[in-house]
């Protein structure tokens, strides 16, 4: 019998934990986006700032992934929503039991939006299916216009690039019109969308995109 390489039977097994977790999204109406980017980006600042804009009422859960600490779930539980730290100890991606371990408890038919925050790590989060309806890549603009040229799986399988920190443009030679042309040539329909979390309105964008993507899921 041929035996399959320990890499393919993990990514394998990963991939049918993810199709469950895709149809269980799909049976309670949950959109659930998979936020990726290298340590610091700004994900957690990103997901408090969204937190924070959204209507209390929003139905809306987060899981967070750290090698160590739980320092960002203790930022993000600030805003009154259900808020679970995964602590993979050294891993540097989550997977998918990862994901139903954490929700075992919770009420799923009390949750409209999963927002998911992944290990800081641009490389190995992209290998690992978590049944979420889209990845979203950050790059903060101090990390280089060449990154989707180097990490290019990411960005290829992400829908939306979230170009962040562009309040420190004026500080930086950084091209963002050259970085998102990069995003652009790996994954030419990639959707791009610049934030700030500092600047009155810098995640008007953002907000709306993810407004919309809630009506889409809702109507589906
Ligand atoms: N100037 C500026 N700083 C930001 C912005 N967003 C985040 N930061 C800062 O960037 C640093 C890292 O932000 P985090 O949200 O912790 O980054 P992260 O991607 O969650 O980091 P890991 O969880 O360690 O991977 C913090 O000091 C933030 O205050 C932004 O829009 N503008
Ligand atoms: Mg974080």
């Amino acid at each position: 019998m041929k035996r399959m390489p320990l890499k393919a039977k993990v990514l394998s097994e990963n991939q049918r934990v993810a199709e469950a977790l895709r149809k269980t999204y799909k049976k309670h109406g949950i959109l659930c986006l998979n936020f990726i980017s290298a340590p610091g980006s700004g994900k957690t600042q990103l997901l408090e700032s969204t937190l924070a804009a959204l209507d209390p009422e929003t139905r809306v859960a987060v899981l967070t992934g750290d090698i160590q600490t739980d320092n960002d779930a203790r930022r993000l539980a600030r805003y009154g929503f259900p808020v679970k730290q995964i602590c993979t100890g050294g891993t540097c991606h989550l997977d998918g039991h990862m994901i139903e371990n954490a929700m075992s408890d919770w009420d799923l038919e009390k949750i409209d939006l999963l927002l998911i925050e992944n290990v800081g790590n641009l490389v190995c989060p992209s290998s690992y299916d978590l049944g979420e309806d889209a990845k979203v890549v950050l790059l903060s603009v101090t990390e280089g216009e060449d990154k989707p040229l180097k990490y290019p799986g990411i960005f290829f399988k992400s829908q939306l690039f979230l170009l962040t920190k562009v309040d420190l443009l004026p500080h930086l030679k950084f091209d963002a019109d050259l970085a998102e042309a990069n995003a652009r040539r790996v994954h030419p329909e990639i959707e791009i969308i610049r934030c700030s979390c500092t600047e009155a309105g810098g995640l008007d964008a953002w907000l709306t995109w993810l407004k919309n993507k809630m009506k889409a899921a809702k109507a589906a």
